[in-house]
């Protein structure tokens, strides 16, 4: 068996013992389900699914139809389990917390079969005092409830009014109440998502013992303080003493690079402490600040800060701190009623250029490091500069933070509820608001972390009234969002987190919405804060239907992702544009005939005889419809930075929806963006349907290997618009995808994401453009 033994507190003076002893729990645990009939092995972090397909009881839940197939799953109440032996004399220590960074997530733990606590959100940490049962060796339980089984139960139990949606729309297949269960919201299905609500333990869990003290975690705040024109440094540590003593000592905080050094005495009382640190940097240094791409440097400096307690207990702690402001200026402008709505980043007016961000995969165990740092690294590589990590999903792990620290993406971080209302009953307030302070407390030291907003199209919902609530009912609902975003959430942001503004939804229309007592009569207004925009109906090449708003957080259009990547989970049965699986992948009512309808506006729908010739043409033909809208959509929002017409205008911010996919079905996710530099761009004069002289170009590929990276020389024999070039399951991207070529030759770079060779890409190579279909 592998020791999983992590010497925490190594740093101890002569003599004397280590302070902290860290034991992790992950790894092979046990897993059955409600009446015993299922036991198999599985992986802690991990979940159920993940463990079902692991062992081979279940194929891949991606795989046509298997969401419903499995629903099963999540409607069990499995248990996880686990006896282990503690490779350390446990006696010896004065206090012994279980911790679980992650549980996924309504359930009962059970340590050497006493109850020890319970868990109802998934974006919690938790920590159980087990002092007092904890043995050499031990089980541990946990006893989960089928999150779709509680969200239910709550619901029903709210019995003094309603708290809507009850159901997403049919068209979704998913399950009903999530609002009423602190988990992913979009694990109960989206308009682009499956319904798959796992349970597991999906973070790190162990176990921590300790004597004297411990330092529980510690976070920071560069502040710079414009009078005085210097940078501050707020630190804030949270101890548990338990020794029965005050424990006393020195905090040396370093930056080396910044020839900062302080020393500070601090004595801690029993019990839970914290300790405040404020640390000045010179005026005379001169200090980097942290930018967005594309607009200067991602400096960081290395930090280290250690307490030297009495009796020789050393506690060190190192991290990476980045200087930057950041403020949302909401200010008149001329020639325009309402306020501005942009931000500026250490002075800086910056136009916030990018996409939304949604959970990369619903079994979070299968999102590995390279897919973060890949498709954080093609977000740069086209370009943009911000994400928005948008509410009905999950708050990302620290690695996709530190990622955008890295890579200058500015993140715009709503706090995790969407697209309904919630209940402000006293236990969801409280779990509530341990989520929204841990959370805090977790994020506020990356620079890249912009914005803290309260939630996603939940002020919209409430006052367009999607869900028909009478007039005489709303005030309960209006102090319900209240109580909720602003008595609640806001105050734990103002109280934890000087750093960065806060709104109270997306779209809102900031400082308008306040003086309207925090709803505002049309949220998604031009003159204020940010708007969400979709109208499939009207010509998306007539620019004139777009809002010339002040920043738009959302807009996009659906494509069919590429056939090479539904092949895998789909068979031949499904291959056409109206087979049941085509119509079960799409969770957004109507979408398969707005894409076509809205591809039909300005191209020749595919006609080929052969029906799979057709499916395919149809895919490359919506993604090719949703390049374009969305071209002409983002270039109408980056005009209207500088103008105001018709005294609107003066635009900030355009983030498409959405970067990513979540499963392979049609969505509004695309990945593909231009060239690095200046890149060349095109008007069509008119609808491509109408174009006279195309003719079918025949482009062919020479293929070679320059190192890890694979150039494709191309050559046509005519002018091809929306040329796709597909190299069918090999993962990696091209340099410049469905573009225009004009020019008899081009060269394309590959970027693979595995190792690949020539011969397999030659294999797999496959070109169409548009001239294919015409
Ligand atoms: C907005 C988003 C998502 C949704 C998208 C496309 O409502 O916030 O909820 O997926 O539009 O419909």
């Amino acid at each position: 068996m592998r020791l999983h033994l992590l010497l925490l507190l190594a740093l101890c003076g002569a003599g004397t013992a280590a302070a902290a002893l860290s034991y992790s729990l992950r790894g092979n645990w046990s897993i059955c389900n409600g009446n015993g009939s299922l036991e198999l092995p599985g992986a802690v972090p991990g979940c159920v699914h993940s463990a079902l397909f692991q062992q081979g009881l279940i194929q891949d839940s991606y795989y046509r139809f298997n969401d419903l197939n499995y629903r099963w799953v999540s409607l069990d109440n499995w248990t996880y389990s686990k006896e282990f032996k503690i490779p350390f004399e446990i006696s010896k220590w004065q206090k012994v917390n279980l911790i679980l960074e992650g549980v996924d997530t309504v359930s009962k733990i059970l340590f050497n079969e006493v109850t020890i606590g319970e868990t109802d959100n998934m974006f919690n940490r938790y920590s159980f005092d087990i002092t007092n049962v904890v043995r050499d060796v031990n089980s541990i339980e946990l006893r989960f409830q089928s999150a779709v089984l509680y969200a239910a139960q709550q619901s029903k139990a709210h019995t003094r009014y309603q708290v809507p949606p009850d159901c997403p729309p049919l068209v979704q297949k998913g399950e009903c109440h999530v609002n009423f269960v602190r988990k992913e919201q979009c694990s109960f299905s989206w308009d682009w998502g499956p319904s798959f609500p796992t349970q597991g333990i999906w973070k790190d869990v162990r176990i921590e013992a300790y004597n004297i003290c411990h330092l529980n975690y510690f976070t920071f705040s560069p502040l710079y303080d414009k009078s005085a024109q210097e940078w501050n440094l707020e630190i804030e540590s949270a101890f548990d003493v338990v020794s029965s003593k005050p424990v006393g000592g020195q905090v040396i905080v370093a930056i080396p690079k910044l020839q900062t050094q302080q020393t500070y005495n601090i004595e801690l009382q029993p019990g839970k402490r914290i300790v405040e640190l404020f640390v000045n940097i010179s005026k005379n240094i001169t200090v980097e600040t942290w930018w967005p791409h594309g607009h200067g440097n991602q400096t960081g400096y290395n930090m280290t800060i250690l307490f030297e307690l009495d009796g020789g207990l050393n506690i060190e702690k190192s991290a990476k701190v980045y200087f930057r402001t950041v403020e949302l200026v909401e200010e008149p402008i001329k020639g325009s009623p309402g306020l501005s709505f942009y931000f500026k980043i250490n002075g800086f007016p910056i136009f916030l250029k990018g996409s939304n961000w949604i959970p990369a995969d619903s079994f979070q165990d299968r999102v590995t490091s390279e897919l973060l740092r890949l498709l954080l690294q093609s977000v740069v590589d086209a370009n943009m500069n911000t994400l928005r990590v948008w509410g009905g999903g999950i708050y990302e792990r620290d690695e996709f933070y530190e990622l955008c620290d890295e890579l200058g993406i500015m993140v715009w971080q709503d706090f995790m509820f969407a697209c309904a209302l919630y209940p402000t009953d006293q236990g969801f307030l409280d779990s509530v608001r341990a989520e929204v302070a841990y959370q805090i407390k977790r994020l506020k030291s990356h620079p890249s972390v912009i914005i803290w907003s309260g939630n996603n199209e939940n002020e919209e919902a409430l006052m367009m009234n999607w869900y028909h609530i009478s007039f005489t009912d709303r005030p309960i609902y209006i102090k319900d969002y209240v109580t909720l975003y602003v008595k609640n959430i806001r105050e734990l942001v103002l109280a934890g987190d000087k750093s960065r503004p806060f709104i109270t939804s997306s779209p809102t229309n900031g400082a308008e919405t306040v003086a309207e007592g925090w709803v505002s009569q049309n949220p998604n207004s031009n003159y204020f804060g940010d708007v969400h925009f979709y109208d499939y109906i009207s010509d998306c090449w007539n620019w004139k239907v777009f809002p010339k708003a002040r920043f738009a957080s959302e807009y996009g259009y659906q494509s069919w992702p590429s056939f090479s990547t539904l092949e895998k989970v789909s068979s031949t049965e499904d291959w056409s544009f109206n087979s049941k699986f085509s119509l079960h992948r799409q969770h957004h009512e109507g979408g398969n005939k707005q894409m076509l309808y809205q591809a039909g506006l300005h191209f020749k729908l595919p006609q080929s005889t052969d029906p799979l010739r057709t499916f395919k043409d149809t895919i490359y033909l919506t993604q090719v419809m949703q390049a374009q809208c969305v071209k002409t959509e983002t270039e109408f929002y980056r005009r209207s930075r500088s103008e105001i017409v018709d005294q609107q205008g003066h635009t900030m911010g355009a983030l498409y929806w959405q970067l990513n996919d979540i499963w392979q079905a049609p969505s509004w996710a695309s990945l593909a963006d231009h060239e690095l530099l200046s890149p060349t761009n095109y008007h069509f004069l008119s609808s491509l349907k109408e174009a006279v002289g195309l003719c079918k170009a025949q482009i062919t590929a020479i293929i070679s290997q320059q190192d890890d990276i694979f150039v494709f020389d191309l050559e046509t024999t005519a002018v091809a618009p929306f040329v796709w070039l597909d190299v069918g399951s090999i993962p990696g991207r091209f340099s410049d995808n469905g573009f225009l070529m004009t020019e008899k030759t081009r060269t394309i770079l590959f970027y693979p994401w595995e190792p690949t060779s020539k011969n397999e890409l030659e294999q797999s190579f496959h070109v169409t453009s548009l001239t294919d279909i015409y």
